[in-house]
């Protein structure tokens, strides 16, 4: 694994704890943790149960003893790591979105499409796809439970620098993130709604804003929060985003993403209306889907609330008994079973890099649409 700080604990669990609770076809190894810091690596690779440490990934990435390089750094370092681990014959997982720009996701996506024909495995970490109601919702899209699709409303919602004092971060700077809330979290809810729908959007209307324009520099910095130290410095990405979207099968988008929603911590909330029924979801209360069937009669209709809890629901039968709800690291480690699966199979996994490379043609778009006041189509 590269990086080891918020992204890197949740990847590490995953691994740790994959084959404890599935039936996988090869168990993982945590073989070495890579990290620029020598004392900062190593006691992260103590933490969180890594056997060995590497200083820099170009010598994690030469390594015979590893098959499989997971990386969970900014995203200006994913194109270059990502490549020459394909180069080198490893399995690549690469956090989301897949890279900074359309022109680094192509080349990535180039280079997972040459290393496939050797057998070589690669996929983008879209995790909240695997929340086993998020994947429940996909099952009942597919089996037409929905109808026809008129509408898609998706919200993703935090509020983590809403305080104009929280200090600047790698988040915050265009440079090593590509874009804002659009990027970090919107690419989510892009992922997400078109893996619920099996549809893709074919354009886009979007609006970003920055509220805060310089914070102060940090003084340290973990996960998301940090302390602000002397200095200040300048934000390069959005705030927020907003967007209109048609999906090609021509249902009606809209999106959210935002770090200034004032008490929303991690809110995603989804709903699709359809010509039989209607999903919503939110991800602050994870374990629950709510459907309605229109086919229902009026009298004893209305939304049910499913708890995506019983041994036949997506991901749910290897965990706890029914009611024995799951968290926020539960779809890492669905990521990780459904990657090893892959690579033992000799299948491609999903979402792929050209799934990812799809994202960031959306987000590119909805950027340029800001940028121009006009709708942009998405190119193939
Ligand atoms: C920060 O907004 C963040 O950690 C994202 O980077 C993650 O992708 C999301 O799952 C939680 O929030």
């Amino acid at each position: 694994m590269v990086g080891y700080a918020f992204m890197g604990a949740a990847h590490s669990h995953a691994w740790r704890t994959a084959g404890r609770f599935f039936d996988l076809p090869l168990r993982p190894r945590m073989t070495a943790v890579a990290g620029r810091d020598p004392e900062g690596v190593a006691a992260a690779a103590e933490r969180l149960g890594w056997e060995s440490t590497e200083t820099s990934w170009r010598a994690l990435v030469e390594r015979d003893d590893v098959d499989l390089v997971d990386v969970c750094t900014p995203g200006h370092t994913h194109a270059e790591i990502v490549i020459a681990a394909l180069e080198a014959g490893k399995h690549v997982l690469c956090e989301k979105p897949l890279a900074n720009s359309v022109e680094e996701a192509e080349a990535m996506t180039r280079a997972a499409e040459r290393a496939a024909a050797d057998g070589v495995r690669a996929m983008v970490g879209f995790t909240y796809r695997r929340v086993p109601a998020i994947a429940l919702a996909r099952q009942l899209v597919a089996d037409g439970r929905l109808g026809t699709l008129h509408h898609v409303r998706a919200q993703y919602l935090q509020d983590w620098i809403v305080d104009p004092q929280a200090p600047l971060s790698w988040r915050l700077e265009k440079d090593k993130a590509g874009s804002g809330s659009l990027g970090d979290i919107g690419a989510h809810i892009i992922d997400m709604t078109q893996f619920i729908t099996g549809d893709h959007i074919r354009r886009v209307s979007g609006r970003l804003r920055t509220f805060v324009d310089e914070r102060p520099l940090p003084s340290e910095h973990s996960g998301l929060s940090g302390t602000a130290g002397a200095g200040t410095g300048r934000v390069t990405v959005d705030d927020a985003a907003t967007f209109l979207a048609d999906f090609a099968g021509g249902a009606m988008g809209v999106f959210e993403a935002t770090r200034f929603a004032n008490g929303r911590k991690n809110a995603i909330r989804i709903e699709i209306n359809g010509s039989q029924g209607s999903l919503a979801f939110d991800f602050e209360d994870m374990n629950v889907l709510h459907f309605f069937d229109g086919t229902d009669p009026a009298e004893t209709g209305g939304f049910r609330r499913i708890l995506v809890t019983e041994p036949g629901h997506p991901y749910v039968g290897a965990w706890w008994p029914p009611g024995h709800v799951i968290g926020y690291e539960h779809s890492f480690v669905h990521q990780a079973v459904d990657l090893v699966r892959d690579i033992a199979a000799g299948t491609d996994p999903a979402p792929s890099f050209a799934d990812g490379l799809q994202v960031q043609r959306v987000l590119a778009a909805v950027e340029t649409s800001s940028d121009t006041d006009s709708w942009q189509e998405i190119s193939a």
